[in-house]
């Protein structure tokens, strides 16, 4: 945990409310495979990662609330009596959403002093979102004891996303941050959401993250676009959701669907098998064919499903250019943020050597470069 991090929320809390916070903190996440699966009840493969949100909580003595966001340098100030939406884009949504989630769980929440700050590079496909999100609701849980478990949280979170901040998001982001276990990524069965442990020790490789740093926009229609095609594909099937169908389903309704559509339903149901044969392929230690099922992942992004853009592209072709990298892919909603990689570790510091410079010679602009530890979900911080 980045104890630079801890230390400035806390004291900037003291400086601000004039007394000691009750800590909380609560990771982004990578995902190794399964993406737009999780709001189609399939799977996906996602870890806590150690960079997340800090968030400090106190009851307030007064009839009003206050939300300090301290890397915006702005707050917002109101009563837990009367929330309600601010205008799109307000980082208060997040906040507002989750308090107005929980109300309509019957559960009071009195007003509260928070400050918050965060080490998840913003637009990078890390979920800076579900991480505050779950800070706010496990943050608020603890402070006023209203007995909510892990499983509620995560849900109030999401429909936080849904109605406060209008991203109809499944529920991987929420659950990897809020259930994370440190070295392990969780093979996720977003219709149970039972998840199976796994520890991740690649014998001789690791995960490597390269942010674009082009910022997406997920509550962009274009996420919410997709999901739809995805129900609307379902309710013509009859089934509940994508993870039900297979591609000889899809074939039988080819006449009724665009191209385009058909295409996208497509990738849903074989980015599912993708994950699945992803376990499989961990169980048995085979990271060639993980490697493999990553790249045709990306493949499936940026053909079928269309979230990709030239710069994730680029990464991940110039990834297949070099021998030590196994796969590569664009990770979380798309339009911008990072690719994972996974790449043998003596490679590592000759291939961030290339890739800056091919990134800023290709786009003008610097690409980021991470190294991932894998953490527990959101927790106390007992600092
Ligand atoms: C975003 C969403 F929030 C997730 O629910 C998931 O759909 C992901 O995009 C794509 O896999 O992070």
């Amino acid at each position: 945990m980045n104890k630079e991090l801890i230390a400035n929320v806390k004291s900037n809390f003291t400086e601000h409310f004039n007394s000691n916070p009750l800590l909380i903190f609560s990771p982004g996440r990578i995902n190794i495979i399964g993406e737009h699966t999780d709001y189609n009840d399939g799977f996906v493969f996602p870890a806590a990662v150690n960079k997340g949100i800090v968030a400090g909580f106190e009851k307030s003595n007064s009839e009003t609330s206050k939300v300090i966001a301290l890397d915006l340098n702005d707050s917002i100030e109101f009563s837990t009596s009367s929330v309600s939406p601010l205008p799109k884009e307000s980082w208060g949504n997040y906040i507002l959403g989750v308090i107005s989630e929980i109300q309509k769980t019957g559960k009071k929440v009195p007003n509260f002093n928070m400050a918050f700050s965060g080490d998840i590079p913003s637009g990078s496909g890390m979920s800076s979102s579900a991480a505050l999100e779950n800070s706010v609701v496990f943050g608020l849980n603890e402070l006023f004891l209203l007995g909510l478990s892990k499983s509620e949280m995560i849900f109030i979170s999401q429909k936080a996303e849904h109605n406060y901040v209008g991203v109809n998001c499944g529920i991987m982001d929420q659950y990897a941050s809020m259930f994370g276990i440190k070295d392990h990524a969780l093979l996720l069965d977003c219709r149970s959401t039972v998840a199976k442990p796994f520890e991740i020790n690649f014998d001789g490789y690791e995960l490597m993250l390269i942010n674009t740093n082009v910022k997406h926009s997920l509550s962009d229609s274009a996420y919410n676009d997709r999901r739809s095609v995805c129900e609307n594909t379902s309710k013509l099937l009859g089934i509940k959701a994508l993870r039900d169908a297979t591609e000889k389903d899809l074939e039988s309704i080819k006449d009724k669907l665009t191209e385009e559509d058909f295409q996208k339903a497509l990738f849903v149901i074989q980015e599912n098998q993708r994950a699945e044969l992803a376990s499989k392929a961990m169980t048995e230690g085979n990271l060639v064919t993980l490697g493999q099922l990553i790249y045709g992942s990306h493949e499936g992004l940026q053909n079928q499903y269309q979230v990709s853009c030239d710069e994730l592209d680029f990464l991940v072709e110039q990834a297949k250019l070099n021998a030590s990298i196994l796969g590569a892919r664009m990770m979380g909603g798309g339009f911008g943020g990072c690719t994972i990689n996974l790449i043998a570790s003596h490679a590592v510091e000759a291939f961030k050597e290339h890739i800056a410079k091919a990134y800023k010679t290709k786009f003008n602009k610097e690409c980021s470069i991470y190294s991932v530890e894998l953490s527990d979900g959101t927790g106390v911080i007992n600092a």
